[in-house]
């Protein structure tokens, strides 16, 4: 499993919510072990679950010690491939997660700072997306359940190696799911395979992110 390239850590989550898929899961799955741009990846799956899901996360730091970490979330409602811009400190979860957990107001890690910033070079991801005909956007929020408990744990686990680049990126639901949920929107696998490896060939490919206007008025 170990090779000598420099590895690329992706890592999705279990279903959850009533889903028999996750679609973070099976996207980075399908990447695992490709080389892209003289990079292993390595997908990892995580629990749905606060506390269980950032040891997981923390344990494959370690034994991988990748350049790059892009943790990837279904967001189910959302309509393109969400780059997150940031976490922050808090935990307040609208429904249990998979071990029945539902913190509410309750910081990821306490005395931590209250957010960290994404350290992918998310506004060259989005151009290059574009580009490539693939919906996507900046978000500014990755909400309060597992999926921001995991980014917030990642960048805090990173703050002190500049050099090792992380962020989250949250997808669509795929569109067997959205059958499901009258009015949703879904993107298929294909599509956000796709979209995932030109996320990490752009982060590969750039150390500093370009300047373009894509905030949000509300
Ligand atoms: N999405 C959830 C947690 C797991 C997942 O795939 C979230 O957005 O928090």
């Amino acid at each position: 499993m170990k090779s000598d390239l420099p590895r690329v850590l992706l890592t999705g989550f279990d279903p959850f919510g009533g889903e028999t898929v996750n679609p973070s899961w099976e996207a980075v799955r399908r990447l695992d072990q490709q080389t892209v741009r003289g990079h292993q990846v390595v997908a990892l799956q995580l629990p749905t679950c606060f506390g269980q899901s950032l040891r997981a996360l923390r344990t494959a730091l370690a034994r991988y010690t990748p350049v790059l970490v892009i943790c990837v979330g279904q967001a189910g409602g959302r309509s393109r491939v969400s780059l997150e811009r940031v976490a922050i400190n808090i935990d307040d979860a609208r429904i249990a997660d998979n071990a029945g957990k539902q913190p509410v107001d309750k910081p990821v890690i306490r005395g931590a700072p209250a957010a960290y910033f994404s350290t992918l070079p998310i506004k060259a991801q989005l151009r290059a997306l574009q580009a490539a005909g693939l919906p996507a956007e900046i978000s500014q929020t990755a909400g309060t359940f597992v999926c921001n408990h995991v980014f917030y744990g990642l960048m805090h686990a990173l703050r002190d190696t500049p050099q090792v680049r992380g962020g989250f990126v949250h997808i669509p639901f795929l569109p067997e799911q959205a059958v499901a949920h009258a009015g949703a929107p879904s993107l298929g696998l294909d599509v956000i395979v796709a979209s995932l490896a030109l996320i990490v060939d752009t982060a590969l490919a750039l150390r500093r992110d370009v300047r373009v206007a894509a905030g949000a008025t509300h």
